[in-house]
């Protein structure tokens, strides 16, 4: 039977019947329906009470195909119970980031979940040039207990490994392996390239082989290291934010990838922001540059945060458990030069994830509207070579930067570089 998207009085009828719905949105005779989805992949509805809209839920159905596309793209609609799953057990990790999930049918393919009404997108937040002050400690603190206690540092090897196959989102992953890893890199029909991005830009994807190979190192990461349960597409999109509280939302990409591939996709889109910051603060009337300073402590409020939490999850649980993941360690030595080591790959993953990140939201099919919004070909062209630049750097000199601090002065200077140089 042909898909059809949910009616008003669709999801009237269907809410009115499921007990744990009907009670937090009161009477469910009337209720305002709008459908507010902007995302590449589903139907999103916010539901109200019409006499009372401060009862309110977000319905998210996925329709059997990507509706970027259309139905000309199809995909099976069980990425809703991906997403549901990992909704589920990041809520019960970190409850105070993740929205509560009160229904979910697997039949409609669809969940009902909490609004989150006082919040904005962050991407949105971010080009209205908004200060968040706790945006860095709370993002840190959902990236560490969500990896740490996904992964074999806490779960028992067979607990993991069960969880891996349970994970498994084969079908949202090639998209991934797909759109941030292959198509950008080559010739691909689904790229799309802005009107003045000039063709050394694009030439030196296909052509720098330390980009290309570092690139694929990447993906052979994404596809083979199955470390912990991420989010798996954890862009500024997918966080709704506002003064006091940071939610991330849209997992259904989630499956057991690398941990350097959720820290990468926030760090990516903070660089997004801070690249084209440069033209949003101007047309804002504002000197770019403080803003864009904000934004830079955040990547090392996260990146920072994010290790020292992790590491201190991992020690306390250990000196708990007295299961050494090393075995006999009396005086914990190898124990910490493995964390030592552990730390560092993983930071350079992270910035070899980034880029890739970056380097897609330029040159492929999904864009984002930071960049997207300027409407002055010549100034977007400047930012997304910027972009481009920083995002190869980090990329094939992944190994080499000596903390974050480092990353961020090396954004500095490419933000910096005039016309002449790009
Ligand atoms: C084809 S779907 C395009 C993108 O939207 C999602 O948010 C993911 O980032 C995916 O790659
Ligand atoms: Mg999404």
């Amino acid at each position: 039977m042909e898909f059809e998207a949910l009616n008003s009085a669709d999801l009237t009828a269907y809410l009115g019947g499921v007990p744990a719905v009907r009670a937090l949105l009161g009477n469910t005779d009337e209720l305002d329906v709008v459908e507010v989805g902007d995302g590449n992949l589903n139907f999103v509805y916010f539901v109200s009470n019409a006499r009372a809209p401060e009862k309110s839920v977000v319905v998210k159905q996925a329709p059997p195909f990507l509706r970027l596309v259309g139905t000309s793209w199809p995909l099976t609609r069980q990425r809703m119970e991906h997403e549901v799953a990992a909704l589920r057990r990041f809520g019960a990790l970190c409850p105070q980031h993740v929205p509560e999930v009160y229904h979910a049918d697997s039949e409609l393919f669809l969940m009902v979940m909490q609004r989150l009404s006082s919040h904005k997108i962050l991407r949105q937040g971010l080009m209205e040039g908004i200060v968040y002050p706790k945006l860095g400690d709370h993002l840190s603190t959902y990236l560490a207990h969500t990896l740490f206690f996904c992964s074999d540092l806490f779960l028992a090897p067979h607990v993991k490994k069960e969880a891996v196959s349970a994970a498994v989102n084969s079908e949202l992953c090639k998209i991934t392996e797909d759109l941030v890893f292959t198509y950008p890199f080559e010739d691909h029909p689904s790229n799309s390239y802005s009107p003045a991005l000039p063709r050394f830009a694009v030439e030196r994807l296909r052509t720098s082989a330390a980009l290309r190979i570092a690139v694929a190192e990447m993906k052979w990461a994404f596809m083979n290291h199955a470390e912990s349960l991420l989010h798996g597409d954890l862009h500024t999109g997918s966080i709704m934010v506002n003064e006091d509280e940071t939610f991330v939302i849209d997992p259904e990409f989630a499956f057991y990838g690398p941990m350097g591939f959720d820290v990468g996709a926030i760090l990516a889109n903070l660089w997004l922001a801070y690249f084209s910051r440069d033209w949003h603060g101007r047309a804002g009337g504002e000197n770019p540059g403080h803003y864009q300073q904000w934004l830079l402590e955040q990547a090392a409020q996260i990146w920072n945060g994010f290790a020292e939490k992790f590491l201190n999850l991992w020690r306390d649980h250990e000196s708990r458990s007295k299961q050494h993941f090393i075995g006999e360690d009396p005086d914990a030595a190898c124990s910490e030069a493995f964390r030592t080591h552990f730390v560092r790959r993983l930071f350079a993953e992270t910035l070899g994830f980034a880029g890739c990140k970056m380097i897609r939201r330029i040159v492929g099919m999904a864009k984002v509207a930071e960049i997207t919004s300027i409407p002055d070909e010549a100034a977007r062209a400047e930012i997304e070579v910027r972009c481009l630049r920083f995002a190869e750097a980090l990329l094939v000199q992944r190994q080499r930067f000596d903390g974050i601090d480092e990353v961020l002065a090396l954004a500095r200077t490419v933000g910096a570089q005039s016309e002449d140089c790009v």
